[in-house]
């Protein structure tokens, strides 16, 4: 009995011994639903949130000021902000007062209302169809799965039958240019690159030109990871930037800023560095999986007003997901 089996077999609510009766019989099984994805990749902060908030509230019928304390430390647990949990706080204790809320299901689903205000208010405005080539630059600090989004990036664009160039304008290390190759051969995209210590303006002066040449759809430009400290490397990206807005206009339309939630509250002072010098458009958030701390999603919307673009939930190829408020908000609070 494999894994899948038993996954897919649990899931419809049939008996896992015979998944591949199962399956002759009725096809494949279905394909995990949005929320679903989403319940299984925000799982450790879902068992640490939602599992304390339904201890806590568990057969208490009244919401009073120790219930509220507790509930406060839980929020800022998760990395939701000290600045947002209080305000969600704040509203909660004013909602009391007036006789707005009578009993802990109602919190619950009034914090949950309060989430979804923050993460629907983040600006997500996109073109209707994207400029060709589309260039699309990615930022971020070393290890944070730059590289790995710009490989699932290409996975997903290339399902939609778009070509795609990918530029490898990390140039300081030569496995950086050989990891993309790998990604550019799993999802048949051209990989454009010179030999290390090249100046990474000059790869990607290379990558817009093979991609207009080419009629792609799309460039992704894969970036070394820098520290936001870094003034001089932060000027290269300012450079990177300029280069690519002289070969293509508007260009870079996306800069997508690539934080890892493991870092929790730490990738907002990241965020903030490199929008100033990258005019940073969206954010993906990698490593989801990985963490209890996924209510930092939350601090950087109500932080930076930047959307969540993808997120990041494994290592596979299909495993960067378009974020979806909803879905997320309630994998959180559900438990
Ligand atoms: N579990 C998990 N691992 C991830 C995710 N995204 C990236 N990784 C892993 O994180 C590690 C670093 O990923 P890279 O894509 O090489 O990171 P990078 O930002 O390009 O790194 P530098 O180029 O060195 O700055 C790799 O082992 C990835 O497989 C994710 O969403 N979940
Ligand atoms: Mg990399």
């Amino acid at each position: 009995m494999t894994p899948e089996g038993r996954a897919a077999g649990s899931r419809v609510g049939i008996p896992s011994w015979r998944p591949n009766m199962i399956q002759t019989l009725f096809g494949p099984p279905p394909e995990p639903t949005v929320l679903e994805r989403f319940k299984e990749a925000a799982s450790k902060t879902r068992d640490n949130l939602a599992g304390q908030i339904d201890d806590l509230l568990q057969g208490k019928k009244e919401i009073d000021a120790d219930l509220l304390d507790e509930l406060e430390m839980m929020l800022i647990g998760a990395d939701i902000g000290v600045r947002t949990t209080g305000e969600i706080l704040d509203d909660v204790r004013e909602k009391l007062s007036r006789d707005q809320l009578r009993d802990v299901e109602e919190l619950k689903t009034h914090i949950a209302r309060h989430l979804m205000e923050i993460l629907s208010g983040a600006k997500t405005e996109k073109a209707a169809a994207p400029p060709i080539p589309e260039v699309i630059m990615v930022v971020g600090v070393n290890g944070t799965g730059k590289t790995t989004t710009i490989g699932r990036l290409a996975h997903r664009l290339g399902r939609e039958h778009k070509k795609v160039v990918l530029c490898a304008a990390d140039t300081y290390r030569a496995a950086a240019a050989e990891q993309l190759d790998i990604w550019g051969q799993r999802t048949s995209s051209d990989v454009i690159k010179q030999k290390p210590g090249s100046d990474p303006s000059a790869v990607l002066f290379d990558a817009l030109q093979a991609a207009k040449a080419r009629q792609a759809d799309c460039v992704i430009i894969d970036t070394a990871g820098r520290m936001h400290t870094k003034s001089n490397l932060m000027s290269e990206l300012e450079k990177m930037t300029r280069t690519a807005g002289r070969l293509v206009p508007g260009a870079p339309h996306q800069v997508l800023l690539v934080l890892d939630a493991v870092t929790g509250q730490n990738g907002l002072e990241q965020a903030r560095k490199f929008t100033a010098s990258a005019a940073v458009t969206g954010i993906v958030l990698t490593k989801l999986d990985g963490t209890a701390k996924g209510g930092i999603v939350v601090a950087i919307a109500r932080e930076l007003g930047l959307p969540i673009c993808y997120v990041g939930v494994g290592e596979k190829a299909e495993d960067l997901m378009p974020f979806n408020a909803s879905a997320f908000v309630h994998s959180l609070l559900e438990s």
